[in-house]
């Protein structure tokens, strides 16, 4: 089918899946244990957005995030050491140590960075898209962000103008059913949030966030369409955090059997089951198992690393390739 992923493609997305899902819990096991710092937002279960939809683009096209960004680091193609050192604030970290968690960037992957303020994104990517096309450059912005991003006024501004200019920008709207603590049905009168884009004039799409093929087909689909100068596109992929908001959240908002039916259709394990025929199940254990190592090495160096010597930063050189 046009836009699906190769099985390396798949394989390396199933592999990243899990660096993200081992990540996540090794951050929950150590704010438990009081050595994190500041909340951190999990992505457990929506590794299949932030992975599968920047899978197809390259360094040069640009990704902006948001507070709920490991994914979306990993997918862009940032090894998890310097992630993980960010997060605990080393000066080996993708940074220098003065991002932390929410903040990561790597310009030279095309990974202009996490964002804590709701919504900010979403002008920020489109900026990245009109310079992309007033310089000429045959790269495509995106710009990833939640379901609660999507109600604030700047997210229509940013969308309006990326339509009326033909911007070479995807939205993709990752809606896993909560802004903070509250439910979507008390943001939003309607449940699919992208039928906004057709007051724009722009195509949009609804997968299940969970699948990671078809978030690839569907992100491909419209990443393809920017590129040709056809102009921006949505997809809106529907999925569940299954933590709470962040490690400082006391939870109890989120029903049961909701957590149970999402974790019945873990992204993990649908990946798996997409890839087992061809890839064997033995060969998809080991790269699940090699994943896991990585990232224990990852903790293990980046944790016995230094802090950084503060004089020693130039934001103006973390910066200067972007521009
Ligand atoms: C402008 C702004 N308003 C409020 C907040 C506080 N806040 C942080 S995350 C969040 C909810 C975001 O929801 P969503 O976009 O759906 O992302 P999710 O946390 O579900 O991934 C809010 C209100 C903020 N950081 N910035």
């Amino acid at each position: 089918m046009k836009n699906s992923p190769s099985i390396d493609e798949q394989i390396e997305i199933f592999r990243k899946m899990h660096v993200v899902r081992q990540l996540e819990e090794k951050l929950g096991a150590l704010h438990k244990e009081g050595k994190t710092r500041g909340p951190i937002h999990r992505c457990d279960g929506q590794e299949a957005i932030g992975v599968a939809a920047t899978a197809m683009l390259d360094d040069t096209d640009y990704v902006m995030s948001t507070h709920r960004g490991h994914a979306h680091y990993i997918g862009k193609g940032l090894d998890v050491y310097p992630v993980v050192a960010e997060i605990f604030g080393r000066e080996t970290g993708s940074c220098a140590g003065r991002a932390g968690h929410m903040l990561v960037a790597d310009a030279s992957k095309g990974m202009i960075g996490g964002n804590a303020i709701v919504g900010a994104s979403i002008p920020a990517a489109t900026g990245a898209a009109l310079s992309n096309q007033v310089l000429g450059r045959d790269a495509v912005s995106m710009c990833i962000f939640g379901d609660g991003a999507a109600q604030t006024g700047i997210c229509h501004e940013a969308m309006n103008m990326a339509a009326l200019w033909k911007l070479p920008i995807v939205f993709v709207l990752e809606h896993n059913q909560f802004g903070l603590t509250v439910d979507t049905d008390m943001q939003s009168p309607i449940d699919d949030l992208s039928i906004r884009a057709a007051g724009y004039g722009m195509p949009s799409e609804i997968v299940d966030g969970n699948d990671p093929v078809a978030v690839y087909r569907a992100v491909g689909a419209m990443v393809e369409r920017a590129r040709r100068g056809e102009g921006p596109g949505m997809v809106e992929a529907k999925t569940y955090r299954l933590e709470g908001f962040s490690t400082s959240d006391m939870g109890g908002y989120q029903k049961d059997e909701d957590i149970a039916a999402w974790k019945a259709r873990d992204p993990l394990k649908i990946a798996f089951d997409q890839l087992k025929a061809e890839v064997g199940e033995d060969k998809l254990k080991t790269i699940e198992a090699e994943a896991v190592a990585e990232v224990e090495a990852a903790f293990e160096k980046a944790l016995s690393d230094p802090f950084p010597e503060f004089e020693l930063f130039d934001a103006s050189a973390a910066y200067s390739e972007v521009v």
